[in-house]
């Protein structure tokens, strides 16, 4: 018997690894190149200049707001209706929809946190060819051109952005079908497409004659695989071209692994948004991954740029940069999408923190989290039972690692019945709770939003019987198949779902929750096991709306609700924390997001760090990689690596796939576990630095984990660099990510700057290229000259734990001997920072040798045990003596200490809140 067991174990491990090893990659063919999506291959076919539109400017309407002038389309007399918006904040928005659609286009509704604010446009001069509007200021102008068709946005002689300069606005307006036969058919659609022939067609009443539009393949049915998409409404697909005279370098539109500055994609594929559950994700590839943020950044040294093409419809973007007219470099940009209206917003600057503050004043900031989520996070698929999870607290313990958060997936539920727990295996989920709670530590379940089909199963009842699921073309159900089984996908478009969902949350409805449950949303791209590319069909419907033209905001959604759900059973008191895979524009405002089902490669370690920084450039700088490598089992090495690099990223969570061998932090030797620890125990002395940081991310939009160029927006050193990156302006992070490294090249930016090195304290010039020798204890990090960085250096179990512990402050002097930071400080979970004003904020200067601290919110107020513990000032001279001026006036000399090798001068005890005002002197 037991060797029969043996041989069936045996058994299933070859299969495991013959499974794991030809599963290399991502199965393309499960996906669609621009070529096998209709819209995409017929828009692409489109050639510069093909598409002829002409304003009419007799019809300019100009109001207090906006303008609008009616396009026509040259070849079959369809009307547009261009809106023309200055928008405060240095901003236009371009508008474009038919003039009279035969029904409503979609336009995204949810995601602008308000109706953007205009300013007054006016007429600067006019003729019968076109119009120049005045932006503001001196020189800048807006120039409509008539025939053909194209806006320029100019400073003073300079064109900054044309849109419509090659002609490639399409714009196919919604039509009556002509041929009906083809539909009674549609199995047979692919073979018909290409010898259906239609009448000629005339759309609207023009002077001339409508050319004759042809059907094209796909245009009113198309197949995948096996899937057939009908396409009720027929073909709805735009394209605008938009040419950026002077820049070589663009960034953002994730979600894509790939690198940080956007590639060429003449000859190859667009990079594509469309929200899907890749498996076994490739690197370097314009494939569309998990979310989609429709928003370009454009950057060269005098001016940075964004472009926000507010659209949730598959869109595919082509990117060419290459020589312009008379030598200049250029890049041109085209957006296709495949149903819905042109809205797009042109974020002129001029600085890249401009831009970070015009996005997020239409799409909100980033949702400032609860202090111990920024701490570290053990993940799984999956935490067994409640022993498991009991075993794992105590391991952490016993190996003196902090953690914060403990994750169960999926298996930790009633068979896939998400807000339920398996009875056997957690018996007792709030005793395990509290268990945690007794340590000041907090745990996560995963609820997806795919609902097991089962009449006995509460959520899925009250979602049916509410009328909630999305529903098939047909007017049913719409079921797929997902990890219970037969599931619905409830309808989170819908408000009175959201509401429904949110309630659910509440600790009366979610049987065996507590305030120290947060929630991970996974799958909600949607992911459709038995949908095309795993995905839903498009010709689901969500209320009125196809789910073609919702897709890519379902994820969104998602989260929107569920975040909703935490704050409600708080009574609307704490901050929520909840993790998603799908997302969109204004997704930040929801809380963290991760790339999902990366691998144990060194590739994956290295792509971590500029699929992070894309999405901090639009908005989303709560992101995170699966620490370790989701598929696959790392060496011992590579996971020390990425706890390494992971511990400097902004959302810091291990996990690993079900089939991989148990990789808790203990279970590679004592040498590696001291390296992991030190990795943890790094982020945790840090997390005052990072909490400072979501906090200006929540009031400013700036991104926290930062490509280079953000802070050096002239170097050009700095534009594609994306194997390092800046959190804040004042950390200088080069992570190890190649296998037996013992060295890495850092560029140290900044002419006439200084960088120390944190772990040595050895200053270093910037404007260089600097080798670093390292071993596997090296994590390269440099602290800027001129910077404060607060620490709390008694790492214990939990960040809750470190409530009150004392402050470090590490005060590096840049070239002339100052130094400048903040403080934050609030009870860490809470929204009363914002509804009371309770918090401490204070700035921390260095200057004419006294150090002091001043707040920077008078009116507000909250009281802390933590008090400044000592301070180091790196790169310092030695003084004779230090005295210390608190509030009340009194002077106390301080004990100090100078290292000349380091130049290090350490003052001990000062012994003063953290919350008051106090001055140090050197003399
Ligand atoms: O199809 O819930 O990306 O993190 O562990 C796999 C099981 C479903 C995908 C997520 C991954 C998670 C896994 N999920």
């Amino acid at each position: 018997m037991a060797s029969f067991i043996e041989r069936i174990c045996l058994y299933r491990v070859l299969v495991l690894s013959v499974f794991l090893s030809i599963t290399q990659a991502v199965d393309r063919s499960n996906f669609k190149t621009c070529d096998q999506s209709a819209f995409c291959s017929r828009q692409r076919a489109m050639k510069p200049g093909q598409s002829s539109y002409t304003a009419l400017l007799e019809t300019l309407e100009l109001s207090d707001s906006h303008l609008t002038v009616q396009l026509l389309n040259n070849n079959n007399k369809v009307l547009l209706l261009l809106e023309l918006y200055r928008l405060q904040g240095n901003m236009t928005r371009v508008k474009i929809n038919e003039l009279k659609p035969i029904k409503p286009r979609y336009e995204v509704p949810d995601v602008l946190i308000t109706d953007p604010p205009t300013e007054l446009m006016s007429v600067v001069a006019q003729d019968e060819h076109r119009v120049v509007l005045s932006l503001g200021g001196e020189d800048w102008r807006l120039i409509l051109s008539a025939q053909p068709f194209r806006l320029d946005i100019m400073e003073g002689p300079q064109v900054l952005l044309s849109l419509n300069s090659r002609g490639l606005l399409a714009f196919e307006q919604l039509r009556i079908r002509k041929d009906t036969k083809s539909q009674t058919d549609t199995e047979e659609a692919g073979e018909k497409q290409d010898t259906e022939k239609h009448d000629k067609e005339k759309v609207s009443e023009g002077e001339e004659e409508a050319e004759e539009e042809v059907d094209q393949p796909g245009m009113w049915e198309e197949t995948f695989k096996t899937h057939a998409d009908t396409k009720p409404n027929g073909p709805s697909s735009i394209s605008l071209d938009f040419s950026l005279p002077g820049v070589e370098h663009v960034y953002g539109i994730p979600e894509h692994a790939d690198g940080l500055r956007l590639k060429n994609t003449d000859g190859g594929d667009p990079y594509r948004l469309y929200n899907l559950d890749v498996f076994q994700y490739e690197l370097f590839n314009p494939m569309a991954l998990y979310g989609a943020v429709p928003v370009l950044l454009s950057h060269n040294t005098h001016r940075t740029m964004g472009l926000f093409w507010l659209n949730a419809a598959e869109t595919w973007v082509d990117v060419s940069s290459g020589q312009g007219s008379s030598e200049v470099p250029q890049t041109d940009v085209r957006w296709i999408s495949e149903s819905g209206i042109i809205d797009v917003f042109i974020m002129l600057g001029p600085r890249p923190n401009d831009v970070f503050t015009q996005y997020s004043s239409l799409t909100g900031t980033q949702a400032f989290p609860p202090l111990s989520s920024l701490a570290y996070h053990q993940c799984r698929w999956n935490y067994n039972d409640q022993e498991d999870v009991s075993a794992v607290d105590q391991g952490f313990d016993e190996h003196d690692i902090p953690y914060d958060f403990i994750w169960l997936d999926i298996e930790h539920t009633d068979g896939k019945r998400y807000f339920t727990w398996d009875n056997n295996k957690f018996p007792q989920p709030k005793e395990m709770l509290q268990g945690l709670l007794d340590k000041r530590r907090k745990m996560v379940t995963i609820v997806d939003p795919h609902i097991k089909v089962d009449s006995s199963y509460k959520i899925h009842t009250e979602i049916r019987s509410r009328g909630y699921y999305i529903k098939n073309k047909d007017g049913g159900d719409y079921e797929g198949w997902c990890w219970p089984g037969n599931a619905g996908y409830p309808d989170f478009t819908n408000p009175e779902m959201r509401k429904w969902w949110a309630s659910m949350f509440a600790y009366d409805q979610y049987e065996g929750s507590m305030e120290n449950l947060y929630t991970w949303n996974d799958m909600n791209e949607p992911s459709v096991f038995n949908g095309p590319e795993v995905t839903m069909h498009k010709d689901a419907l969500h209320g009125p709306w196809e789910h073609r033209d919702i897709h890519n905001l379902y994820g969104f959604y998602v989260q929107m609700a569920t975040a909703e759900g935490q704050i409600q059973r708080s009574g609307g008191l704490e901050r929520p924390f909840v993790l998603t895979r799908a997302f969109f524009a204004g997704s930040q405002r929801y809380g963290a997001v991760w790339t999902g089902d990366n691998a144990a490669e060194w590739g994956h370690l290295k792509m971590s760090i500029p699929m992070c920084l894309s999405l901090g450039l639009v908005g989303i700088s709560f992101c995170g990689a699966d620490v370790g490598g989701f598929f696959k089992t790392p060496s011992a090495e590579l996971l020390v690596r990425w706890y390494q690099a992971g511990a400097y990223q902004p959302f810091f969570r291990a996990h690993a796939h079900l089939d991989t061998p148990r990789r808790e932090p203990w279970l590679f030797g004592p040498d590696n576990t001291a390296l992991i620890r030190e990795a943890v125990r790094q982020r945790y002395t840090l997390l005052p630095y990072w909490y400072l940081q979501f906090y200006h991310a929540q009031r400013t939009g700036q991104p926290v984990m930062r490509p280079l160029w953000v802070e050096y927006p002239e170097d050009i050193a700095t534009f594609s660099i994306d194997n390092e990156f800046l959190i804040g302006r004042d950390l200088l992070v080069h992570p190890v990510t190649d296998e037996r490294s013992s060295g890495v090249t850092a560029y140290l930016p900044g002419n006439g700057e200084v960088w120390y090195d944190v772990h040595t304290f050895q200053r270093h010039a910037g404007a260089q290229n600097l080798s670093i020798p390292v071993t596997m204890s090296s994590i390269p990090v440099f602290q800027r000259g001129g910077s404060i960085i607060c620490r709390k250096n008694r790492v214990r179990r939990s960040s809750s734990c470190m409530e009150n512990d004392p402050y470090t402050l590490y005060v590096a002097l840049d070239s002339q001997g100052n130094a400048e930071g903040e403080i934050y400080i609030d009870d860490g979970h809470t929204f009363k920072h914002k509804t009371d004003k309770q918090f401490i904020h204070r700035r921390l200067s260095y200057t004419a040798n006294s150090l002091s601290s001043s707040d920077l919110s008078p009116d507000s107020q909250f009281p802390t045990a933590s008090w400044v513990e000592q301070v180091n000032i790196l790169g310092a001279q030695k003084p004779d003596a230090v005295t210390l001026t608190a509030t009340d006036g009194g002077e106390s000399s301080v004990e100090f200490e100078f290292d000349p090798d380091t130049a290090v001068l350490t003052l001990r005890k000062p012994g003063v809140n953290a919350g008051v005002n106090w001055t140090l002197h050197l003399r």
